[in-house]
């Protein structure tokens, strides 16, 4: 788990996954492998750059090494889905860049089957809008920048103002986003991450 977590906060893909496979191989759980070795070593990435010993091309190619982490996972992490049991539209907000909690949150609904439309990053609140439809039951926000959150309640907005004649419930998450903030700009649930986005989506479709 060390070698997994060292290859992330390094940077380096090709060992990020040889290390990912032995720890899988070796019989780890993906759930301990994401945990304790892929966002453990994102979050030192973090604190480095806090206190300026990384700077944003380190922080680039860790991002890269964890997604090809998480790209070996997916399969373990995701059971085979039967029939969806709802459908998201998944996005980061305009403005913000981050997209690998929003991946997750996107692999864990898609594992929990949900369909997920992953519009990607930067995502103006009008194109959110312009994807949901009445096959449509939930629209996932994600912002990972404190200047970004203001575009959560503009997407959250710009739905409303739509006016669609069908009912679209808003969960926002990433980690500046508060319970308190999620309730204040009008979402319909809050996320802390991508498990119980999971949670929060399937008590959102019995409501
Ligand atoms: Co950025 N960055 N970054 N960055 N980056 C942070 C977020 C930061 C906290 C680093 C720091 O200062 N410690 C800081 C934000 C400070 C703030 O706003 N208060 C920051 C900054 C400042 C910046 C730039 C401004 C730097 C610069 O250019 N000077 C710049 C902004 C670019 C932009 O977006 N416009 C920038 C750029 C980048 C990179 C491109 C280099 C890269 C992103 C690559 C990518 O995503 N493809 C990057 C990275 C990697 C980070 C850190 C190190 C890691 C983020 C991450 O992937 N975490 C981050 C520091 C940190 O978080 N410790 C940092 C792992 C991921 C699994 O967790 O994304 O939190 P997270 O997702 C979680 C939950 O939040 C939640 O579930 C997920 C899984 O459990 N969740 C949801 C997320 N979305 C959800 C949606 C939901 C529900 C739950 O419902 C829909």
């Amino acid at each position: 788990m060390e070698k997994v977590y060292q290859a992330v906060l390094d940077g380096e893909i090709d060992a990020t996954i040889e290390e990912v496979n032995t720890a899988l191989a070796a019989n780890l759980p993906a759930s301990e492998i994401l945990q304790n070795g892929l966002i453990a070593a994102m979050g030192e990435v973090g604190r480095l750059f806090e206190e300026g010993e990384y700077y944003v091309p380190e922080m680039l190619i860790s991002a890269r090494a964890m997604q090809a982490g998480l790209e070996i996972l997916k399969p373990y992490l995701v059971d085979a889905g039967v029939e969806p049991i709802g459908k998201v539209v998944l996005g980061t907000v305009k403005g913000d860049l981050h997209d690998i909690g929003k991946n997750l949150v996107g692999m864990m609904l898609g594992g929990a089957g949900f369909e997920v439309i992953d519009l990607g990053v930067d995502v103006a609140p009008e194109k959110f809008v312009a994807a949901l439809g009445p096959d449509v039951n939930i629209l996932g926000l994600s912002a990972l920048l404190t200047t970004t959150m203001p575009s959560l309640e503009s997407t959250i907005q710009a739905v409303r103002a739509a006016n669609l004649p069908y009912t679209i419930k808003i969960i926002v998450g990433g980690a500046p986003v508060t319970a308190d903030y999620a309730h204040k700009i009008g979402a319909d649930g809050f996320a802390k991450d991508a498990g119980q986005a999971v949670t929060v989506a399937k008590s959102l479709l019995e409501s």
